[in-house]
């Protein structure tokens, strides 16, 4: 089994869990940011087959764009009396970055309340 951690933009995380639930994987969302722009990102957590990491990653290529995006560098020390005018950058963000990790253990912990009543379900 393989856990893939896929790092999505925003735009477009509904359309990737869409098509996730769709092809049956089971699947979490934790919102993260990018230490490089510092803006809001998506991570998909998934975990599946072995057999079925590629069918995952066209489900990703599918569903996922490459955007551009601007960035205003960091200010560079000044003397007093400097002008300096910001240029911004360009990087080109995502479609995804993707990590695969072996998954030592895998388990869904389903205890039943005693009696078969919901825990927390009150008198
Ligand atoms: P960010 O760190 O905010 O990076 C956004 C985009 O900025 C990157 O797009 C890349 O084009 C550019 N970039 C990042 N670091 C840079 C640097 N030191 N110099 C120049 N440009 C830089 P992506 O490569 O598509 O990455 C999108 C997001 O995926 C990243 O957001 C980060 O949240 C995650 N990510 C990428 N590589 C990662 C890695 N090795 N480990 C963990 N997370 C990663």
């Amino acid at each position: 089994m393989k856990l893939v951690m896929a790092v999505v933009q925003g735009k477009d995380v509904e359309g990737l869990m869409s098509a996730l639930r769709a092809a049956n994987y089971r699947a979490t969302q934790i919102n993260s940011s990018g230490g490089f722009l510092r803006e809001n990102n998506v991570t998909v957590m998934t975990g599946v087959d072995d057999t079925q990491v590629p069918d995952v990653f066209r489900l990703i290529h599918d569903n996922c764009y490459t955007r551009t995006q601007y960035v205003n560098p960091l200010l560079p020390i000044m003397e007093p009396g400097e002008f300096y005018m910001p240029n911004p950058v360009e990087v080109q963000v995502g479609g995804a970055t993707v990590f695969v990790l072996p998954v030592v253990r895998y388990e869904r912990i389903m205890p039943q309340a005693a009696g078969g009543a919901r825990a927390g379900a009150g008198a």
